[in-house]
Parts: structure tokens; C-alpha cells; sequence
């Protein structure tokens, strides 16, 4: 499979504005932020969409992620007011990089629903 600009961040062959790491999580800020706080965290496996996720292979992996946001939205003082997470999966979701991502969002009041 070909390497995602986001697994070329996880090699560090790009530079990004990473905010936590851990064994298996990367989280950095979307170099193109629709709201104050706009960070997404990434497992370093490669699974491209949603709709590749297996509930028993992956679930600690999806509990670490949730944990990153989690963890994050405290860091940056968004947990209060609240936030949104998204995964984009497929083309009419408008998903441009197929690495699975989830997006942190907040800081702002969002509207619902989505465009
Ligand atoms: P999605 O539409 O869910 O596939 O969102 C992909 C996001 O990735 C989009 O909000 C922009 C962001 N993005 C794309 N290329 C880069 C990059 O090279 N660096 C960073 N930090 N973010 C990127």
C-alpha cells in the first residue's frame, strides 16, 4: 500500500506540529484548522477508513484513541464547554487522507447539522 502523507508524519519525513504520542497514537495539529483547536490523532497502524475497522482486532486501539482525545481536550481547556469528534469514511463524508483519523474540534460553538 502506498504511504499516506500521515504515515509519513509517523516516520517523521514530514514535519507536523505533534501534541501527544504514545506506542501506539500520534496526535498533531490539521494544518488546515476549522476551529480554534483542530487536532487529529491517528493510530500508527495503517487502517485506512471506518469501514476497515474489526471491533475485536481493534478495540483497545479505539479505546486509545478516544483516550488521546480525552486527554487532549483537558490539555487544551475544551472539555468544559465541550467539543466534536469526526471520522470521515469515504468520499461523500469528503475523507481526503486514507488513514484512519480522528478530528478534535473546539473551541468555537458548532452548528449541527454538518455541511
Ligand atoms: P479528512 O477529510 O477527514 O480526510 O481530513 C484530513 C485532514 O488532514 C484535513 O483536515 C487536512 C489535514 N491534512 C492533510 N494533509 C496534512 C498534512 O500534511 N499535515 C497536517 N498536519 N494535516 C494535514
Amino acid at each position: 500500500m502506498a504511504d499516506t502523507i500521515f504515515s509519513k508524519i509517523i516516520k517523521r519525513e514530514i514535519p507536523a506540529d505533534i501534541v501527544y504520542e504514545n506506542d501506539s497514537v500520534l496526535a498533531f495539529r490539521d494544518i488546515n484548522p476549522q476551529a480554534p483547536v483542530h487536532i487529529l490523532i491517528i493510530p500508527k497502524v495503517e487502517i485506512p477508513k471506518v469501514t476497515e475497522i474489526e471491533g475485536k482486532k481493534h478495540a483497545q486501539l479505539l479505546g486509545e484513541l478516544f483516550d488521546a482525545a480525552n486527554k487532549l481536550a483537558k490539555e487544551m481547556k475544551i472539555d468544559k464547554d465541550g467539543f466534536r469528534l469526526v471520522f470521515n469514511c469515504g468520499d461523500n463524508a469528503g475523507q481526503e487522507v486514507y488513514h484512519l483519523h480522528m478530528h478534535l474540534l473546539g473551541g468555537r460553538k458548532m452548528t449541527w447539522p454538518p455541511g
